[in-house]
């Protein structure tokens, strides 16, 4: 974004703060009127009247002929999907002049009940030939960066191999090859027993790194292309700068190597030959026969996005639909290394580290310069990244009843602005939601439930399952003073969070950051009616403990009342005297029968089958006596 562009994201912003209040929900149209009713079909055709006898064939006409009746609305607009597949090979946009007007709305959704219609962002592969060893090899068009045999993610080839398919060690770990490179971030120095000597004859340029940055540090992850290796010195050369250098006092750091044919040894791995073309399957199933391998297509399916926040996308709703595969990227870094690196002028400059580069705002839902967008009953699954992204101004959006399963960053991003440069994203709704198998392909930072800068938002009857660091965290930077902070008014409540911290430190599975930075402290924040499970991580992880709550630096402010924390290997709540906390178990006298178990989690009319726990969870790590 220029720096015009997002001068006048902070003025719309202020012209908005009288109007903006709390989380709404959706008006529906008043009952006398009735909805104009169109239909598509996978079976359709874009010539036809898109009636329910002769419905279209695609989304994208559906919009098109929408945007000539929306002028003149006098009732809600139903687009009705029928049940079938829907391939997407480009994003489907939808702007400023798809909104819904006259106080009505236009609503996508699926005719057959929730899940039916279903927007797949990825294409099959075929022209599979034998290579060797249960491995088959197929020529491709296009570059993508994960891959899935009938709807399971597989793995990209790697070594050493991985646990199960549910988890990210085992890990090799970095060294410090010479005393002055310490702090250097392209050089990865390792153990030669450590990497496959053959490699020095004939290196290949196809290779990543996947790295836990920063030596014992357990908070970001890194995937980077390898440039090179010199067995000499023992080093890769990373094609990008990471996060964090790769050795500190307490340890080196974890990393795995992928996307090499040499490390294509087990069945779910494929190789990506990008200079060739070529990609390498082995399948699960033992032949390539009667499945489907499907390779992502689009980075996002749906791309909400008006063309300024002057000029918004609104009053547009998409119910029920299933969207299925989105890709990765060929490099991801969290963030900026150093403030300033944006090459903006901010009042801020250290944000920068905080936020995301601007390659990496996307969701398979991205959302931006948006007001009263509905998103219910989704069915996200499958994703090479974060699943909905909420990106600077959106005001009043609502993600709801929706399941989210292997997703490969966050669940549910919100990106707000840069601090003290505008209150633009607020008043959000995130209720009854089912989240599972997050950061799968970035389990460093990832969350089910991701908030930064950005206030006034409602979190509620939420499960998140199985991650390798957060369940819900809300962040700002340490550095902002209260006028400039917009995490304020945020509600949690009801919500159950389990089996994450499984791959990371110095954490908590309720994390906040840089939210109240001065004294006193407002109790500005409130979480309630909170559940978290175990909090045990994986055995490899060399970082301080997990915790059940870790208020970090600035995690002040915040009334806590009847919280529950399973095994933790810290302590269940971190803290510094600036939170006040009601009825919790770590406090004496903690009164269970004030629990509302029966509210926590999704509600008992969630419109997805509740997915099953994995049979067994296997503590690999001590838990603490409390
Ligand atoms: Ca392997
Ligand atoms: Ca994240």
């Amino acid at each position: 974004m220029n720096r015009l562009k997002y001068l006048s994201v902070a003025a719309a912003a202020v012209l908005t703060l009288s109007g903006a209040a709390v989380p709404t929900q959706v008006q529906a149209a008043p009952s006398d009127c009735k909805p104009v009713e169109l239909w598509v079909a996978p079976g359709g055709d874009d010539r036809a009247k898109g009636s329910q006898d002769r419905p279209w064939k695609t989304v994208e006409h559906a919009r098109d002929e929408v945007r000539r009746l929306t002028k003149n609305m006098r009732c809600d607009i139903v687009v009705n999907l029928k049940a079938g597949d829907y391939p997407v090979e480009k994003t489907i946009d939808f702007g400023e002049q798809d909104s819904g007007a006259n106080g009505h709305r236009v609503i996508y959704r699926s005719a057959d009940g929730p899940g039916k219609a279903r927007l797949l962002g990825a294409k099959q592969i075929t022209g599979w030939q034998p290579y060797k060893d249960g491995v088959y090899k197929a020529k491709v068009d296009r570059r993508f960066y994960t891959l899935f045999e009938e709807g399971v993610r597989a793995t990209t080839a790697r070594y050493p191999n991985r646990k199960s398919e549910t988890e990210w060690g085992p890990y090799l770990f970095s060294i410090l090859g010479e005393p002055e490179k310490e702090a250097v971030r392209q050089w990865l120095y390792f153990k030669p027993e450590d990497v496959p000597a053959a490699w020095d004859a004939d290196f290949d340029k196809n290779a990543q790194i996947v790295v836990w940055s920063g030596g014992s540090w357990s908070w970001f992850t890194d995937t980077v292309p390898i440039g090179g290796a010199d067995f000499r010195k023992n080093f890769f050369t990373l094609n990008h700068w990471a996060r964090y250098a790769f050795v500190n006092s307490r340890s080196g750091s974890r990393y795995f190597l992928q996307n090499t044919l040499r490390f294509l040894d087990q069945p779910g791995e494929y190789y990506f030959d990008f200079a060739a073309g070529e990609v390498y399957y082995r399948p699960r199933s033992g032949s390539i026969d009667n499945v489907k391998i499907m390779a992502p297509t689009v980075r996002t399916i749906l791309n909400i996005a008006g063309s300024s926040p002057e000029a918004r996308v609104q009053n547009l709703t998409f119910e029920g639909l299933a969207l299925q595969y989105s890709d990765f990227v060929e490099w991801y870094r969290s963030g900026w290394i150093s403030e300033g690196d944006s090459g903006y002028e901010h009042k801020y400059p250290v944000y920068d580290r905080q936020i995301e580069m601007p390659r990496n705002r996307f969701g398979t839902i991205t959302v931006t310069n948006s007001r009263d967008i509905d998103l219910r009953k989704l069915h996200i699954s499958d994703t090479g990244y974060t699943a909905v992204y909420l990106l600077f101004a959106n005001e009043r959006v609502r993600v709801s009843d929706s399941l989210l399963e292997n997703i490969g960053n966050d669940g549910i991003k919100v990106e707000g602005g840069y601090p003290g440069e505008g209150d633009i994203s607020h008043g959000h709704v995130f209720t009854n939601n089912y989240i599972h198998h997050i950061g799968e392909l970035v389990p460093g930072d990832s969350a089910g439930v991701e908030l930064m800068s950005t206030g006034r938002n409602e979190v509620s009857h939420t499960v998140v399952r199985h991650g390798a660091r957060y369940g819900v965290s809300l962040e700002s930077r340490p550095e902002v003073k209260p006028e400039d902070n917009y995490t304020y008014d945020n509600v949690f409540k009801y919500i159950r969070l389990e089996e994450l911290g499984l791959d990371s430190g110095d954490m908590g599975a309720f994390y906040t950051y840089g939210v109240s930075n001065f004294e006193p402290h407002q109790m500005r924040n409130h979480v309630s009616q909170l559940v978290v499970g175990d909090v045990i991580p994986d055995a490899s992880m060399p970082d301080s403990g997990t915790r059940g709550v870790h208020m970090d630096a600035g995690g002040c402010g915040f009334t806590f009342e009847n919280i529950e924390v399973g095994k933790v290997t810290d302590d269940k709540y971190q803290s510094y005297q600036c939170n006040q906390v009601t009825n919790a178990n770590w406090l004496q006298g903690f009164d269970p029968s004030k629990m509302e178990y029966d509210k926590i989690g999704v509600t008992a009319d969630f419109p997805y089958p509740i997915p099953a726990p994995a049979p067994t969870a296997t503590p690999t790590a001590t838990p603490s006596a409390d």
